[in-house]
């Protein structure tokens, strides 16, 4: 990623910290992008609306509840019927076609430059076992075998991969991907990612049955977040008995995944040799993750490309297991590489893909299936800006500001905390508000502050060094009034929201290049806005928008991915007294919970479940306590909530949703302890996962912890992290 360097840079006070935070303050008229003039939010119509009552529960709202529990047909020789589906697809689907040719230029974009993602991607797995004869029901050994041979040959520690010709080994490259089988069902509940159905079918073919219950298959699970295979008794098509096929990536998701002839998946059981070196799963994903066969697919024509420069070029399929060199296409003297997982030789005869493939899977995975393999919560890209995030599993950055107005970090590295459990590193600023930050992949952070001068200001982490620098901040622009709000939809993408002092919601945006509509401009959005601005992104291009209104009702505003609704300026009114800034969580693709505290105190929920609000667009669950300051809300997976709020004794109070009830109840709440003097801030690295960190009495930050069990250090204790907070 190249971004603008910060333009100044000065001594700070004590002659060390250098710092470039202050600066000229320059007026809104010149900053702002001031091109809307619309104001949709009404400014003085003070609601007679009140919110939906469904107090279920009798007694004191916030009572120490009890805790949570909380065979045949084996052909001979590869075959492969990914290609015939492709034809399939571009015929019978338009959106296909259109976007294949996305995608392939996407990659190319990519591509060419380094592509952002960097270290390994976690992709969960869930096998559907497909089968009418028992022998056909795989065993877990033979399934795990199967993810065994994917992690070696995905990260290049398949021993066989010294067998590779001297002239091909220096193209021999790690994938970078491990896959796992998926521990948590799009329910939220746990699993063991295989599902198991028996079907009165004795093969299937490549029209994609296998894939619906309803045709005697196995439905699939949610394509955005698992990579979905099927076994089959049998697989048939046109040409003859298939091994496997996939969808490429830019299919309906309905019917995404790869399908794996039982015989020649993993390598005991059912497995049948040539095949049973877990191989054929190996070349099928290479298609979901966007390889095409090495030889392009041209019959045994020299004018097909697999779009990838470091393959030779290559007549036709190899089959069985070849002598080197074998020469086509005058691509002496190495000839084919045809011990590429991309060619059809049998399975001990091929181990490795190439630099240049890799960068293709890479590409693939920050461009149509970004939404995958997000291992630390994949709720993670999706949460709004806050203090404290996580950017992979058991990996936590916390951002504070401390008397001196300095922004200051620590970080919890899976075993340690840096730079020591209660020390902090000093990253200069003069800063006014509490820090925005987001995580837009692992190991990238991105950190915004408003300044002493009103303007917002921006540092980041690249995985190596900070920049501009570990003290200098890129200026933004702009006249921020109260805290800044960001999120990131998707790896390399940032979305920032500010209200400015004439109280308009102004947006900025990162496209990956650059920051629209220029480094120190903003787009005017409209509205009268108290407090806070809340952002939430559900899914990649997708943006919801919370405020609260200057009649104190909730007002909502979304991005589609082409067009803002209602409108650029305008706002949907959703009722409410609201008494504090809105908190909203996506637990899933086209799914919010957005909660506030109301008039009484108590809080607040409603919903959208994909097509509704509830319990109604202008209606509210009402949830019981009595609330100081804003409540916290995360995801640690689908259908999951947890809630935070403080209460009038400046304890913690928790609340959460298990999927079908709230625990400890609708109005109750779960207490543990402490005496608070900011904000809960919680984050979640990974399902069943939960990190809170509060701020005490002597302006210490305390920290604790569930890990899936229990809480840490205790219910109602808390880690001591030191420092002197302000702001966090
Ligand atoms: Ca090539
Ligand atoms: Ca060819
Ligand atoms: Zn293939």
């Amino acid at each position: 990623m190249s971004r603008k360097k910060s333009s100044s840079t000065k001594k700070g006070h004590d002659g060390e910290e250098s710092y470039d935070m202050p600066g000229t303050a320059e007026s809104m008229e010149t900053e702002y992008d001031d091109r809307e003039l619309e104001h949709a939010m009404p400014g003085a119509d003070m609601s007679t609306e009140t919110y939906q009552s469904h107090d279920h529960m009798p007694g004191s709202s916030m009572n120490d509840d009890t805790f949570r529990a909380t065979d045949n047909g084996t052909p001979q020789t590869r075959r492969c019927g990914t290609m015939d589906v492709h034809r399939r697809l571009l015929a019978s689907d338009p959106h296909y076609a259109r976007a294949r040719s996305e995608i392939e230029n996407l990659t190319l974009r990519l591509a060419a430059t380094d592509g952002a993602r960097t270290g390994v991607t976690r992709i969960p797995v869930v096998v559907h076992v497909v089968w009418n004869t028992a022998a056909q029901n795989l065993s877990e050994a033979q399934i795990n075998s199967q993810i065994d041979v994917l992690n070696r040959d995905y990260r290049r520690t398949n021993p066989d991969v010294s067998s590779t010709p001297t002239p091909f080994q220096p193209l021999t490259a790690d994938a970078r991907i491990q896959f796992f089988l998926a521990n948590v069902d799009p329910n939220g509940a746990p699993t063991n990612g295989i599902t198991r159905r028996q079907t009165t079918l004795t093969s299937f073919s490549d029209n994609d049955a296998i894939k619906s219950a309803a045709s005697g298959g196995a439905d699939p699970w949610p394509a955005d977040r698992y990579l979905n295979l099927w076994t089959a008794p049998r697989l048939t098509s046109a040409i003859g008995d298939l091994l496997g096929y996939a969808q490429f990536p830019g299919g309906p998701a309905a019917t995404d995944g790869v399908v794996i002839l039982h015989s020649a998946f993993g390598t005991t059981g059912t497995a049948a040799t040539p095949f049973n070196l877990g191989r054929t799963a190996t070349h099928e994903i290479g298609h979901y993750l966007n390889l095409n066969h090495i030889w392009g697919d041209d019959g045994t024509g020299c004018s097909g490309s697999d779009n990838v420069d470091d393959t030779p070029n290559q007549g036709g399929p190899n089959f069985g297991a070849p002598a080197f060199p074998h020469l086509s296409c005058s691509n002496g003297p190495n000839g084919d590489m045809f011990m590429n997982y991309m060619d059809y030789v049998d399975d001990r005869a091929m181990f490795m893909f190439t630099t240049g493939q890799v960068t293709r899977m890479q590409a693939c995975l920050d461009g149509p299936r970004n939404s995958i393999g997000v291992s630390a919560a994949v709720a993670a890209p999706r949460k709004s800006s806050s203090p404290v995030v996580a950017w992979a599993a058991n990996r936590l950055d916390v951002f504070a500001i401390s008397t001196d107005l300095a922004l200051y970090h620590k970080w919890w590295d899976g075993s340690n905390w840096g730079p020591s459990l209660t020390g902090y590193e000093r990253m200069g600023g003069a800063c006014t508000s509490s820090p925005q930050v987001v995580a837009w992949a692992a190991n990238r952070l991105d950190v915004f502050l408003t300044g002493t001068d009103a303007a917002l200001y921006h540092k980041w982490w690249d995985g190596a060094n900070w920049g501009p620098s570990l003290t200098d901040y890129e200026r933004m622009g702009g006249v921020c009034v109260g805290e800044p709000r960001v999120v990131s939809w998707g790896p390399n993408r940032l979305d920032v929201f500010v209200v400015s002092s004439d109280r308009a919601l102004y947006h900025k945006w990162w496209d990956g290049a650059n920051w629209g509509p220029s480094l120190t401009g903003y787009e005017r959005m409209g509205g009268v806005c108290r407090g806070q601005p809340e952002v939430v992104s559900w899914g990649p291009n997708r943006l919801d928008i919370f405020v609260v209104g200057p009649d104190l009702a909730l007002y909502h505003k979304w991005w589609d991915g082409s067009n803002w609704g209602p409108s650029l300026t305008g706002y949907e009114r959703m009722g409410g007294v609201c008494m504090s800034s809105p908190r909203a969580v996506a637990w899933g693709p086209n799914r919010l919970d957005v909660f506030v505290v109301g008039p009484d105190g108590a809080l607040y929920h409603k919903w959208w479940d994909g097509a509704n609000w509830g319990p109604s667009l202008t209606g509210y669950e009402r949830m019981g306590g009595a609330c100081i300051g804003e409540p916290e809300v995360v995801a640690w997976g689908p259908n999951r909530l947890d809630v935070f709020v403080i209460g009038p004794d400046r304890a913690l109070y928790h609340k959460w949703w298990d999927g079908a009830n709230w625990g400890p109840s609708l109005t109750g709440y779960e207490r543990m302890d402490g005496v608070c003097t900011s904000s809960p801030r919680v984050t979640s690295w990974g399902p069943n996962r939960l990190d809170v960190f509060v701020t005490g009495t002597d302006l210490a930050l305390y920290h604790k912890w569930w890990d899936g069990a229990n809480w840490g250090p205790s219910l109602t204790g808390y880690e001591r992290m030191g420092g002197v907070i302000t702001s966090f």
